[in-house]
This record gives C-alpha cells, structure tokens and sequence, in this order.
C-alpha cells in the first residue's frame, strides 16, 4: 500500500461522494427559497429552457406516460441529475483540490445562463443561481477540508509532505485526532443536506401561496341566466356540468405559476393596425363586460380524456379591443404574447367574429381568474383549442401574418390553426357492472359547428341507438348524454358518437393528437357479471 493510499483510504470516497451531494442540495434550495423574492430557481430555470428546448415528440411522450405530472417529473429529473452531477463534483475534489469547484460552477453556469435567457428574463434572474453556487462552493470546500484531514494521519503535514512510509503516524484510524474532523464532515453534510431540503420546501409552499392581489370583476352589462342544474345529480359518476374550477384541467409549459403584478400590468395592441394601444387593468375592467358559457379543450387531450372543462367566463369581446385599433388588411392572425413569453397564434377572422364571442377573460365561475388559469387576464375563443386561442397571463396582442411570427407550438409541428374536433365522451359505467339496467353517461361537444343534435350508443358493434341529451347550454358548452342499457352477462364494448348541429357525425377515422387534435370513437370495455 503507497502512502498516498493510506492518506486517502478507499472507503472515504463515499464521503467526499455525499459531500458534493449535501453542498449541491443546499444551494439549489436556498437558490429556490431566494427565487420567492428575486430571480428564478436555478432548478426551475433549467427545466423551463428544457422544456422549451425538447423535441415535440419526446414532449408528447411525457404528457402520455405521466399526464399533468409531467412537470413534476421534469422538475425532479432535473433534480435528480443535478444532485448526481454534485456527488461527481464532490469526487472530483477529492482526486484534486478546485476540481469539484469547478465543477459546481459549470452546474451554475449552465442554470445562471437558462435563467438569464428565458423568454421573460430580467436582468436579476441569474441571481439565485449565483448564490447557490457560492453556497455550495463553501460547503464542499469546507467539508473536503475536514475530510482532507481526517484522511491524513496526525504529524502528516498535508499533501506533499515527504512522511516516510515507516512513521509512527499510522495509528488506527478510529484512535487519536483523526474521528473528530471526520465527524465533523458528517454533520456538516447532514446540516447542509436537511437545511438544503427545507429551504426547497419553504420556497416551494411560498411560491404556491395564491397571489395577495385580486380584482373584483365587475359586473356583465348583459348577464346570462344561470344555468340549469345538470344530470349529474341523479347519475353518479357524470361528469359535473360545470366544472368545479378546482377540478378545471391545466395545460401550459410553465414550470411555476406567473406572478403577474396587477399594477404593472399593461395589455399592449399593437401590429399591422392603424392605431396601436396599451391598456391598464383598471381601464379594461371598465370596458363593458359579457358572459359565456365556454367548453375549452386541450389539443393534446386523448380520445376519452380528461383535458376539458366548461365553466362560465366573463370578459371583455376581444372584438371591442379589435375593433378600437382598427386591423388592416392582410392581418391572417393575432399573435398573442403571455408574461412568461409563450406566443399563441389565433385567426384573425375567429376573434372578429362577434357571434362566436371571443373574449379577453378576467374571470371564471364568478370569480377572479386563478393565477394558474391566467389571472389577471386570459383569452378564451370558443370552438378553437387552447393553444390557438386561450392565452393565459395574457399581455400583448400583435396583427401580424402566420409567415410574419411562427408562434410557439406552430414551431414545434402543430397545425397553425385547429377548429375543436367534434367528440364524446363515455363517463359510466366502470369496467365491471352487474347484469341488468345500466346506465351510459357522458358528455359531448362541437364547439365550432353549432354545439351537439344528436348522441348515439353502440353495443357491441350494433345498430346506433339515440341517447337523452342533458339540458342545452348553448353552441360552444358541451352536452351531458345519458343512455339506459339493459346489460347482459359477458364482455361488451360500448361505443359512442356524437352529432354535431349541422348534422354530422363526428368522424371514426382515427387520428393522433398531434397536429390538431384527436379523432375517433370513444369506446370502452365492460365485464357484466
Ligand atoms: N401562457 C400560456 N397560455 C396558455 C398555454 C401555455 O402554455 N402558456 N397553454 C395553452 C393550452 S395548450 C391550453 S389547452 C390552455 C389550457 O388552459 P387551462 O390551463 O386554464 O385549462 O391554455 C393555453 N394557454
Ligand atoms: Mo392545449
């Protein structure tokens, strides 16, 4: 055995190993904690570039395996490997001192920068990422020096010394003065470890918090009748037909909910019109306001999937703010810009069209928005998908031409316009039922052509049989349907399909989310006992 060896025995590897771990997990949560107050998480700052950086592909892959955790699992992905990356740095500074430091500031580097260059960037968010690389400098530092000496044997004057192979100073390695430093190491890790994990949580219950500011959204100057009560009473199981807000889906690329101050606000118009705008919160809440009962639907919802909601909003006509700065000719679309920076492109023609009753949401089941629905400020355009129409955190409207700016899932190989595909959906019954009367329940919709006429059940493959149709809640809500089946012992397949108020069938043909939207039958199996 050298004695170079014997300094540095093979089993403190783990512990340099821990040591890169603990000072990499302290600096990325005190980099979270400090990003409640300026800049962005390191953490989230990496994950939010990568998620705009990704293939669609492996995109789409994400939200089927794991849905609306995906962001979850992006953030502890990138977790994950970045503590990894530290155990490395910790290493690297045991096999030579400065190495694992730079490998921490590489780690730093590549998060300052994604920080610095995401697309609502300000000139501070590279700060938390600065500061969890000092943090973290520190703590390796110091706890690879204790390490350092507690792998060197008492009388060793340090690296370089020149201690012969025969000194006294190869005592056992639990005796004398070399445990304390070693103890110490440990319980500078452990510190730095749990301090790390509770400045994470901190930060994270601090960001979740819902915003203090709100508005009050002023009243409709037409307001709608409330709506019937649904079927969802009498037919457990039904989807709700409005939709709890709580319950409302989620879609955007977001990895924290935007922050928007409600002061600083400003909707700006601006584009090919003849005169450009900016308006404050205060000036659009006192712009008169309407309600519609609106089902919006994810693009990337599956056949029979859970991506839509129907709730009640209320806002200003996009038409009126259109209108105001008069659009020229050749505008194709309205290229609309969120805080965080995400372009959505929306036909031009769909939000001048009055009857179809686009609007620039400030709330949503007599509420204000959520801030993870948009608040303050929101687009909704019945019968077009999210992403070519519903905005959120909404703050600037350009007239412009599809060639003129590609908006951001346009890029990324979706279809630059998609009308909602008319669909239904089977809620009940499970997948095992006792024989006998069984009821088939659902909801459907057609937002862009004239709401549901008809919902038609199939078993087994048979002759379409006409289902009840709920109470109607206009063209652009969906239908609750409900179907009495007289269930028989055996496997079935229950099939569904939806009629749209111009008379046709929803289409069988079977088509993948991406470009513009799924299509297809919804049909589900049971096991009748
Ligand atoms: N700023 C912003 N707005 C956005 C998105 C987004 O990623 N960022 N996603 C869009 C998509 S794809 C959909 S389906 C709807 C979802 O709205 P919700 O989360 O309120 O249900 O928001 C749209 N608006
Ligand atoms: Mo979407």
């Amino acid at each position: 055995m050298s004695a170079a060896a014997r300094r540095r025995p093979r089993t403190d590897r783990p512990a340099y190993a821990v040591a890169g771990m603990a000072a990499t997990v302290a600096g990325l949560g005190a980099g979270h904690l400090l990003a409640t107050w300026i800049g962005t998480s390191p953490v989230l700052a990496v994950g939010a570039r990568a998620v705009d950086l990704v293939p669609a592909g492996l995109k789409e892959w994400a939200v089927a395996a794991f849905g609306t955790a995906d962001k979850a699992v992006l953030i502890a992905t990138v977790a994950l490997v970045t503590v990894l990356v530290g155990a490395g740095a910790g290493l690297a500074e045991r096999a030579r001192e400065g190495l694992g430091v730079g490998v921490i500031c590489v780690l730093a580097a590549v998060a300052g920068v994604a920080a610095a260059t995401g697309p609502a960037a300000g000139q501070l968010d590279f700060v938390p990422s600065v500061v969890a690389a000092i943090l973290a400098i520190v703590l390796l530092t110091r706890i690879t020096g204790l390490l350092r000496r507690a792998g060197r044997a008492p009388g060793d004057s340090g690296p370089g010394s020149l201690a012969p192979v025969e000194a006294p100073a190869d005592p056992p390695r639990h005796a004398g003065g070399t445990d304390v430093p070693r103890r110490q190491a440990m319980g500078v890790s452990a510190a730095a470890l749990v301090g790390g994990l509770a400045a994470g949580a901190v930060g994270r219950q601090l960001t979740r918090a819902t915003s203090s500011q709100t508005i009050t959204p002023p009243p409709a100057a037409t307001p709608l009748p409330p709506l019937p009560s649904g079927l969802e009473g009498s037919i457990p199981g039904l989807t709700p037909w409005r939709t709890p807000v709580s319950d409302f889906y989620r879609i955007d690329t977001a990895l924290s909910v935007p922050r928007v101050d409600i002061g600083d606000w400003r909707l700006v118009v601006d584009g090919d019109v003849d005169r450009p705008l900016t308006v404050t919160l205060a000036e659009l809440l006192d712009m008169p306001m309407v309600e519609a009962d609106l089902t919006l639907n994810c693009v990337s919802n599956p056949i029979g999937g859970p991506y839509i909601g129907s709730t009640r909003f209320l806002g200003v006509p996009t038409v009126d703010l259109l209108e105001r700065v008069g659009i020229r000719p050749g505008v194709e679309q309205i290229l609309s810009t969120s805080h965080d920076g995400m372009t959505i492109s929306t036909p031009v023609e769909a939000l001048l069209d009055r009857e179809r009753g686009a609007l620039l949401a400030v709330a949503m089941n007599g509420a204000p928005l959520p801030r993870a629905h948009g608040f303050p400020v929101r687009m909704v355009t019945p019968g077009l998908y999210g992403y070519v129409g519903a905005t959120k955190w909404l703050t600037r409207l350009t007239a412009t031409t599809y060639a003129g700016a590609p908006a951001y899932w346009t890029v990324r190989g979706w279809a630059a316009k998609a009308d909602v595909q008319t669909q239904a959906r089977i809620d009940v019954p499970a997948s095992r039922v006792d024989a006998g009367p069984v009821v088939v329940a659902g909801v459907a919709w057609s937002q862009a052509h004239r709401g549901i006429r008809a919902v038609d059940v199939s078993i087994d493959g048979g002759d379409w049989q006409p289902a009840t149709l709920g109470p109607d809640g206009g063209a652009h809500y969906w239908r609750q349907w409900t179907y009495p089946w007289a269930a028989t012992r055996g496997d079935h397949e229950v099939a569904v399909r939806a009629t749209d108020g111009e008379g046709t069938p929803q289409t069988e043909v079977v088509a993948d989310v991406i470009p513009s939207g799924a299509t297809g039958l919804h049909t589900i199996s049971v096991t009748v006992r």
